[in-house]
């Protein structure tokens, strides 16, 4: 019941624009599966592959995409542990060796040979799209494959990320790129893990967004404040600053303004990947503050799962668009210009 052909929005040239063209669909290996995917969502990440805006060349001609949710329609001999028309999830880490120094302790993110999809292997925007079955991520059948295909990417890494902040429930979490993709989810996935949230981004409808919908108690508006970093401070109870920082953002300045809010003994977690970009502290105050700033990648197998959890116990609600996969320069266009307030999904059958 598989086809030859399919539809997929390729990247010819680095620069772009995508194509909206027919493509042959590809066999899975032995230890692959092939996914009919229904939905995918559309991450920044896709877009610097676009732009090739990252000191890491991608794979061309190039299928990008890397939040589809689907169904398993096929897979390799040496796959036992999947069944056709189970859902299955495309995630940016599409393969790993398995047996690395970092794979062995689970840091799959970390391996030198790990595969990613829309980037280093063909992704999600095309109908039917392989990932190695070890690594593909489980979606229980009673999930939305729209609604949780943003979780494949920006749910998976924003969880991951705030872990890695070290943040416990009652304290604040500042999110850096609120109104964006990883931004909306970060919001979710903090409240559900019991933390409160600073909304920092710009724009009424991003405003609005986060403190209705997402649960922010506090937004600072980046392009019309007169002081982000005084703001953010005074949006926490005490004036100290929030005891963690989620950089979402695909900017740069706000990478050199985290570790001057944040509170003494604080965590400036850094997820955002804009292009050439530098990260800046005052060492002073850094050093008397004992501030810690590192970097976090996606998640591991475990972490997917985790996220994928929160997801189906329903306590992850972020707004989402459905648009065509036909329509994805349109998507690209939006996000460029910073217009979309959450996320966009596109649907593969048109
Ligand atoms: O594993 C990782 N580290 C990982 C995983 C997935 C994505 C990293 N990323 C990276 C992407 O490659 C991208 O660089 O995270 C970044 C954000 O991805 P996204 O959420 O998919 O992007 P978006 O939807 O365009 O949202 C970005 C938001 O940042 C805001 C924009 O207004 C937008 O809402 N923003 C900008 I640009 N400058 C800002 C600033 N100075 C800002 N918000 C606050 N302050
Ligand atoms: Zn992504």
């Amino acid at each position: 019941q598989v086809p030859e052909k399919q539809w997929a929005q390729v990247i010819e040239k680095t620069g772009g624009p995508v194509e909206y063209k027919e493509i042959p669909v590809q066999k899975p290996g032995p230890d692959e599966i092939l996914v009919n995917i229904k939905y995918s969502g559309v991450c920044h990440t896709d877009l610097h592959a676009v732009n090739g805006d990252w000191p890491l060349p991608t794979k061309l001609p190039l299928v990008g995409g890397h939040e589809g949710a689907g169904e398993v329609v096929a897979m390799g001999e040496l796959v036992n542990d999947w069944q056709i028309g189970d859902y299955a999830g495309v995630k940016w880490i599409n393969g790993s060796c398995l047996s690395c120094d970092f794979c062995q302790q689970s840091d799959e993110p970390l391996c030198s040979k790990a595969l990613l999809s829309g980037y280093t292997v063909d992704g999600s925007f095309q109908q039917y799209c392989i990932a190695k079955a070890a690594h593909a991520a489980r979606i229980p059948k009673e999930c939305d494959l729209a609604g949780i295909a943003p979780v494949l990417c920006a749910g998976i890494t924003v969880y991951k990320g705030l872990k890695e902040s070290g943040a416990k429930p009652g304290q604040t979490v500042a999110i850096v790129g609120a109104g964006g993709g990883l931004g909306s989810l970060a919001q979710q996935y903090a409240r559900a893990m019991g933390l409160r949230t600073i909304a920092i981004d710009s724009g009424d409808d991003k405003k609005k967004m986060c403190m209705e919908q997402l649960g922010s108690y506090a937004f600072v508006d980046f392009a019309t404040s007169k002081n982000v970093v005084k703001e953010v401070q005074e949006a926490t109870p005490d004036g100290l600053g929030p005891h963690a920082v989620i950089l979402v953002a695909v900017n740069e300045k706000p990478f050199q303004q985290a570790a001057e809010y944040v509170r003494p003994r604080g965590t400036v977690v850094c997820i955002g990947l804009p292009a050439g970009a530098y990260l800046k502290a005052p060492v002073f105050e850094s050093v008397i503050k004992m501030v810690t700033i590192k970097g976090s990648y996606v998640g591991n197998r475990k972490d997917s799962a985790e996220a994928i959890e929160f997801y189906r116990r329903g306590v992850i609600k972020a707004p989402y668009k459905v648009v065509g996969l036909s329509k994805l320069q349109e998507v690209y266009d939006l996000m460029h210009k910073g217009q979309i307030a959450g996320r966009y999904v596109v649907d593969t059958s048109n």
